[in-house]
């Protein structure tokens, strides 16, 4: 049986957690760790022929010792269990400028000859093939990412950037780009000989969810994909990277592996104590069943963090708290500690009056948090002027007072135009 692991945007580094305090930043550091020991047992266990990081191994093109210590130590023991191990450059591996080099390469120096022969660092369009344990051929054909920002050097400001991204001569570039990418892909698949061919590819693609909740709409900086130019190209298995959220996208045989851990709110597993869809972390197990290539999800245990969000601006939706004690419990009913040893992060906003803010001690509220097992809390306090609504409205007409009222809220002004409409007839029909 021909087995291989897809896995993706390790993103090793220590300086994702710089916002932490120091010990919770020693123990995400730990997370990821956590997480490569996973992923290398089920390599091992599962006996795969190969482990593909569908790019952004480090963090940053110059990665720590650490970093760089751990992960050798996670490679080496693939090697030496004779695992072909298949990296894709990914936008976190680039080096600056394309005539300086990256850490990733300087293992094709150093390793063995007996392990080189299993370490493939793939940082252009490129193709290799190798043999599973059972003697089928497999190929991977890789497509790393590509930046679209580099003929902008000496753009100023991002405004200008975008200015010049509306010039039809760019949308032109950029296309001729893609096209001749894709068409270079498709031939070096075509140049070999395999019972599989895989494709590798750390790209953006429209359409697909990056982060938690959010669906991704394009970028002017990047070159984005359509979902039909990736996941439909003639290959047995498209494994993609980039985005951290795990999911399968356009065809069957399409997925994102998604990161190994969760690194930023951004990815949070739990939003005001109900639990994200698609936050489950892991990789990609894919294994041939008749001649098919069948991916299959397999997760992997990760620390939760939570988004705590409340509002005491208005005494209304949620009555100010008597004490801190108070504050406490409506962040930790948001957000259980499942796993004793696995404490989950917090990120608490809170929305209070400019007057009732002075009563709010987070320093004390964080300590409270931290006694209860909580690995660490982070706040973003949003302080709102006192309304003095009730005063200013008491002469104003009511049209006039809800009008205001539905300016004032924050959401998106399309849809404030039709709450206004509605409730303005509404209105009308009450009076
Ligand atoms: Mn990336």
């Amino acid at each position: 049986m021909v087995k291989i692991l897809h896995t993706a945007d390790l993103h090793i580094g220590e300086d994702i957690f710089s916002q932490y305090s120091m010990k919770a930043a020693t123990e995400r550091f730990n997370d990821i760790l956590y997480s490569l020991d996973q992923i290398k047992d089920i390599a091992i266990q599962n006996e795969v022929d190969a482990v593909i990081i569908a790019g952004d191994v480090f963090n940053r093109i110059i990665p720590s010792g650490n970093s760089s210590y751990y992960f050798s130590k996670f490679l080496k023991q693939l090697l030496e269990n004779r695992i072909h191990t298949i990296i894709v450059r990914g936008n976190h591996d680039r080096p600056y400028t394309e005539d300086s080099s990256e850490l990733l390469k300087t293992y094709n120096i150093l390793l063995s000859s007996k392990q080189e022969e299993y370490f493939h660092y793939l940082s252009r369009i490129e193709n290799i093939v190798i043999n599973s344990k059972n003697g089928k051929k497999i190929s991977f054909t890789a497509l790393p990412y590509y930046p679209s920002d580099l003929e902008f050097k000496e753009v100023q400001d991002i405004k200008e950037a975008f200015e010049k991204s509306r010039i039809e001569k760019r949308q032109d570039f950029i296309r001729s780009l893609k096209e001749e990418s894709l068409k270079k892909v498709n031939e070096l698949k075509n140049s070999v000989q395999a019972d599989y061919h895989i494709l590798i590819a750390h790209v953006p693609i429209m359409g697909a969810i990056p982060g938690s909740e959010r669906v991704f709409l394009g970028s002017k900086y990047e070159i984005v994909y359509e979902v039909n130019e990736i996941c439909r190209l003639p290959f047995d298995y498209i494994a993609l990277g980039h985005f951290h959220v795990m999911q399968q996208i356009g065809s069957e045989k399409c997925w994102y592996s998604g990161s190994i851990f969760r690194l930023t709110f951004d990815e949070s597993s739990y939003i005001d104590g109900r639990e994200v869809s698609r936050s489950d972390k892991g990789v990609i197990f894919v294994s041939d069943d008749n001649g098919k290539l069948v991916p299959k999800p397999i997760t992997i245990k990760t620390r939760d963090l939570c988004v705590v969000h409340l509002n005491y601006s208005n005494p209304k939706i949620m009555p100010l708290p008597q004490n801190l004690g108070e504050v406490v419990e409506n962040i930790s009913a948001k957000c259980l500690i499942k796993d004793k040893s696995l404490p989950p992060c917090v990120k608490v906003f809170i929305k209070i009056s400019d007057i009732q803010r002075k009563m709010l001690n987070e320093y004390k509220i964080r300590e409270m948090l931290l006694e209860k097992g909580y690995l660490d809390i982070k706040f973003e306090i949003i302080t709102e002027q006192t309304e003095q609504i009730s005063l200013k409205t008491t002469n104003m007409p009511v049209e006039e007072a809800l009008k205001r009222y539905i300016e004032s809220l924050q959401i998106d002004s399309q849809l404030k135009k039709q709450v206004l409409k509605e409730s303005l007839k509404i209105l009308k029909e009450v009076m």
